[in-house]
C-alpha cells in the first residue's frame, strides 16, 4: 500500500517535473514556504466567500466586489469605498508568518491613496507600530508621488511600541498591472515590482513583532483607527513563511497558477499531491 502511494506520488512529480521543463506557460506558483494563495478566479468565489486555495484562510467580502477579467484568470475589482475582504479580525485565529515573510500580488491601481493596503496585518496608531503591510503611499496628502509600498515591523527594530518602516518606491502609473511582492528575511527588506528589485534596505532585523489584535485584510488599509479602502483590481495575492529568492519572484510573476495540464491528459494540482503525499 505505501509503495504503491510513493510510486504514485513520483510518477505524479515526474510527470509535473516534465511539464515544467518542457512548457513555460505552465509555471507554477511556489509552494514552498506558502501559507495562503487567493486567486480571485471566479470558481473560487462562492457567495461571499473567497477561497483561500492552499491554507484555507478564506476571505469574506464586505461591499460589492466585481468578479472581473484579470492576469491571471480572473481578479477582484473594489470600488475605493465600501469594498474589501476580512480574512480574518482575530490574529490568534490565523496562521502567520513569524520570522521570515513573503507578500505577492498582481495589482492594477486606478489611482494611488495617501495610504493604500493589498494585504496587511498591522497596527500603526501614532508612535505604536506593529505587523506588516504590502501597499501604496502617496505622501504628503496628496502631494507625494504614487508608489507601491512594503512595511514590516520587527523585533530587532523596536523602539519600546513598535516601529515601522515604510519601504517605498515610484512613481507609477495608474491603470496598469503591476506584480508587486515584499520581502523579510529577517535582516532584509526588499520590494520588488514587475520582477525588478527597487528596495533592499536592512532598516529592520529579527522576528516580526506583531500586535495583540489586528486585522488580516484585502484592499484595504485597516486598523483599530483607520479605514482605507482600495480602489483598483487585485488579482493572486500570496502570502509565504519564508523569504522567496528573486529567482522564486520571478517564477511567480510567470506563473498560470497551481494547476498543471499536461497536453489536456492531466490535471491535478499541487494541493492533491500534498494531501496523498503527507497525510
Ligand atoms: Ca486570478
Ligand atoms: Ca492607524
Ligand atoms: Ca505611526
Ligand atoms: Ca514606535
Amino acid at each position: 500500500m505505501f509503495s504503491k502511494v510513493f510510486t504514485t506520488i513520483f510518477a505524479l512529480v515526474f510527470i509535473v517535473g516534465l511539464a515544467w521543463n518542457t512548457n513555460p506557460a505552465n509555471a507554477q506558483v511556489v509552494t514552498d514556504g506558502l501559507i495562503s494563495y487567493w486567486t480571485f478566479d471566479k470558481v473560487d468565489i462562492a457567495d461571499n466567500k473567497v477561497k483561500d486555495v492552499w491554507g484555507g484562510q478564506d476571505a469574506t467580502m464586505m461591499g460589492d466586489p466585481q468578479v472581473v477579467t484579470g492576469k491571471v484568470g480572473n481578479a477582484l475589482e473594489f470600488n475605493g469605498s465600501s469594498d474589501w475582504l476580512l480574512v480574518s479580525d482575530n490574529i490568534n485565529a490565523v496562521k502567520l508568518p513569524k520570522k521570515e515573510i513573503t507578500v505577492g500580488a498582481w495589482v492594477y491601481p486606478e489611482n494611488f491613496d495617501a495610504w493604500g493596503g493589498f494585504l496587511s496585518c498591522f497596527q500603526d496608531n501614532g508612535g505604536f507600530e506593529k505587523g506588516w503591510g504590502l501597499g501604496a503611499v502617496h505622501n504628503e496628502e496628496g502631494a507625494g508621488p504614487d508608489e507601491f509600498s512594503f512595511a514590516v515591523s520587527t523585533k530587532g527594530a523596536d523602539d519600546g511600541d513598535g516601529d515601522l518602516t515604510y519601504f517605498h518606491a515610484g512613481p507609477y502609473d495608474v491603470r496598469k498591472w503591476y506584480h508587486i511582492v515584499g520581502v523579510y528575511d529577517g535582516n532584509t527588506t526588499k520590494l520588488y515590482v514587475n520582477g525588478e528589485l527597487v528596495v533592499d534596505s536592512e532598516g529592520q532585523s529579527e522576528d516580526i513583532n506583531y500586535p495583540s489584535n489586528a486585522f488580516l485584510v484585502i484592499g484595504i488599509y485597516k486598523d483599530d483607527n483607520e479605514n482605507d479602502p482600495f480602489m483598483g483590481k487585485l488579482d493572486e495575492i500570496r502570502l509565504y513563511e519564508k523569504a522567496l529568492s528573486e529567482g522564486e519572484v520571478l517564477r511567480n510573476m510567470e506563473a498560470k497558477g497551481l494547476s498543471v495540464d499536461a497536453g489536456g491528459k492531466l490535471s491535478l494540482t499541487w494541493g492533491e499531491i500534498k494531501i496523498s503525499g503527507v497525510k
